[in-house]
């Protein structure tokens, strides 16, 4: 939904709470202009319930505030947002204030120092100086004396992977948002929605927001928004998708259908693949961008691809695109670009501006490399992988990154069905040597039929009837493998090797005449072998429905199993105050069931096209 969209809708809704913004019709942009965020919903939401008047659309004549996010939006993002040459063009009685102005009840008195643009604040006096509320405000510093503020945001290292922990994720789960566990989507989710909290008392004029997150109250109304909106991407919703339901969904949720539910009736190519394939490009691009502000062109080519994914036939015409669940005018004639003369010229343009994305994408191919330290080694002037074997600029490479830059080309390359299965069938040997009780299988793209993998994934678990467990396994195994000359380097190794739940991550080969490639082992409690199964089959986007089918029926999905009556933090999203019961984890079928989704078999999991 758009930002204008949202606002529309806003306005009809929200319950007032406070009325201090009573009489105003505020334009807010927070940096997305055709699928408005969490965070901006969010605050549109608290202007609503304090009294504005929301406008859709930047129109001079009715509008008699600007708001903007003042962490996200520049100048010229703001002034192209409001189809604006000039700021001087914004009518001087429209003051352009930054968020912490809305947040308290003064808005009066301080339009001054929430002035989001220090030229305007002159103007802002002339229409509202009032000397005995205005407080005297310092002059702004002499140009060239301003010292900038230290950006947490761009400084902070949350992002980047951590090397040779357990964690640590392959270079292609490196470069995207999302990461194993199923329980890691909600909480990239959430972490977002934390780092766009205001910060507290960043703004020295909010005295009134230390220590605690105006939004708090708003934004379970905005994380209910946003799955309506991807349950509508995902599911079949209104919209045609090349899924169909195989029983009527006895789902005890809200009736509608999920991407998982139904089997994908036409195997194959999607009929729009060399679209979603231009899209995923520029997407891409939009995500390396060094600077934020991007973010809302990243979150509205996903939604497009999402939609595009699901739907059946090849797009015709503008109007066909337009009736795609978030896809708005732009995107869709560069979708029918795209469809006309198999190009985008826009792509052409980035490519062309975006040197530094591609060099920070080939130092991402690195394992153990994330967005973060490519930034970094691009910063420090290194533009090839041979610059980084020569420490140009000072880089230096951890261990692992080193192995990772040594087969580049191998980590990077998938491997034949056959070379996976061979290298799995001299592994399985070796484990049920050490326990004939073992159970090991081949997880992944491999278990859903792919012809090439990406990577081994193996799991390994073990029945418990007979009061033993596998605990240790995995190193003896390891030990042998590396003797045998299969594993042949670590990327990854668990702190405690007699875990019953254990990940490692490392290099193998064929034989000695062949190619590196990436295996993982994942071992997992007999109990929870069927939810492990489940996760570690996927596919991804098959996983991102079952686990958003879950919370829609108020369970908790992950890799351990179903969860029933999992307590949140309201203020952290990401942790829990209670596990919740365990309702389903010992076998795959039991989930499905647990869910009302038909049974699938792995190959019958296959949602992405990739
Ligand atoms: N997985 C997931 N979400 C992710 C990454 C992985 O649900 N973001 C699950 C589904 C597949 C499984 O883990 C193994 O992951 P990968 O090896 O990364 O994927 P794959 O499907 O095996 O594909 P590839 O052939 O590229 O390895
Ligand atoms: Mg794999």
């Amino acid at each position: 939904m758009s930002p204008g969209a949202y606002a529309e809708r806003v306005n009809g809704q929200v319950r007032m709470s406070e009325t201090y913004l009573n009489g105003t019709r505020i334009y807010f942009f927070g940096g997305d202009r055709e699928l408005a965020t969490v965070s901006t919903k969010a605050k549109m939401f608290r202007l609503a319930r304090c009294g504005a008047t929301l406008v859709p659309e930047y129109n001079p004549d009715i509008v008699t505030h600007i708001v903007i996010d003042d962490n996200i939006v520049s100048l010229h993002h703001l002034l192209e947002n409001i189809s604006v040459k000039r700021l001087s063009k914004v009518p001087g009685h429209i003051p352009i204030l930054k968020w912490p102005w809305a947040t308290t009840d003064n808005t009066k008195k301080h339009f001054r120092i929430h002035a989001a643009f220090a030229t305007r604040r002159n103007s802002v006096d002339a229409i509202d100086y009032d000397p005995d509320i205005n407080p005297i405000v310092p002059p702004a510093p002499k140009k060239g004396k301003e010292h900038a503020a230290p950006n947490p945001e761009v400084t902070n290292s949350s992002g980047e992977q951590m090397v040779g922990n357990p964690s640590a994720k392959s270079p292609r789960e490196a470069s995207s948002s999302s990461s194993r566990g199923l329980e890691d989507e909600e909480a990239s989710f959430e972490k977002q929605r934390v780092s766009s909290k205001p910060r507290a008392n960043s703004d020295p004029a909010n005295e009134n927001n230390v220590g605690e997150d105006p939004l708090a109250e708003f934004y379970a109304q905005a994380r209910t928004e946003r799955d309506q909106e991807v349950q509508e991407n995902l599911g079949d919703g209104n919209k045609a998708t090349n899924l169909h339901a195989e029983n009527g969904n006895k789902s005890h949720s809200s009736g509608s259908r999920f991407l998982c539910d139904g089997v994908r009736t036409s195997a194959g190519q999607c009929p729009n693949q060399d679209v979603i394939d231009k899209l995923s490009e520029l997407k891409k691009i939009h995500e390396q961008r060094l600077m934020t502000g991007d973010n809302f062109r990243v979150l509205k080519y996903s939604t497009a691809i999402n939609a595009l994914r699901a739907y059946p036939k090849r797009i015709r015409s503008t109007e066909e695109a337009m009736s795609l669940n978030g896809v708005a005018k732009k995107t869709a004639e560069k979708i029918m670009e795209i469809i006309r003369t198999g190009d985008l010229q826009r792509l052409h343009h980035e490519r062309a501006v975006s040197d530094d994305i591609r060099v920070i994408e080939l130092f991402q191919g690195i394992y153990g490399v994330g967005r973060q330290i490519a930034h970094r080694w691009y910063n420090a002037g290194c533009r090839t992988l041979d610059d980084l074997r020569e420490g140009k600029g000072g880089v230096k490479l951890s261990s692992v990154q080193q192995i990772g830059l040594q087969y580049y080309d191998d980590i990077n390359s998938r491997m034949p069905r056959a070379e996976a299965e061979e290298i799995f069938n001299k592994i399985k040997p070796f484990a049920l040597k050490i326990d004939s009780k073992l159970y090991v299988d081949i997880m992944g793209s491999f278990r859903r039929g792919k012809a090439d993998c990406g990577d081994i994934d193996i799991i390994i678990t073990r029945p418990t009837d007979d009061g033993r467990n596998h605990s240790g396994v995995l190193s003896k195994l390891l030990k042998d493998l590396r003797i045998a000359g299969i594993i042949t380097e670590d990327l990854s190794i668990p702190d405690d090797w007699s875990d019953l739940e254990l990940c490692y991550r490392g290099l193998c080969r064929k034989d000695s005449d062949s190619r590196r490639r990436r295996i993982d082992f994942l071992v997992i409690p007999w109990e929870s072998r069927g939810a492990a199964l489940l996760y570690y089959t996927g596919d991804d986007i098959f996983n991102r429905s079952m686990r958003l089918k879950a919370n829609k029926m108020g369970y908790s999905l992950n890799q351990k199993g179903l969860f029933a009556g999992v307590v949140r933090d309201p203020q952290d999203r990401t942790r829990k105050l209670n596990q919740g019961t365990n309702i389903a984890s010992a076998t795959e079928r039991e989930i499905f069931d647990k869910l009302g989704v038909p049974w699938q078999e792995p190959h019958e999991r296959v949602r992405g096209f990739s």
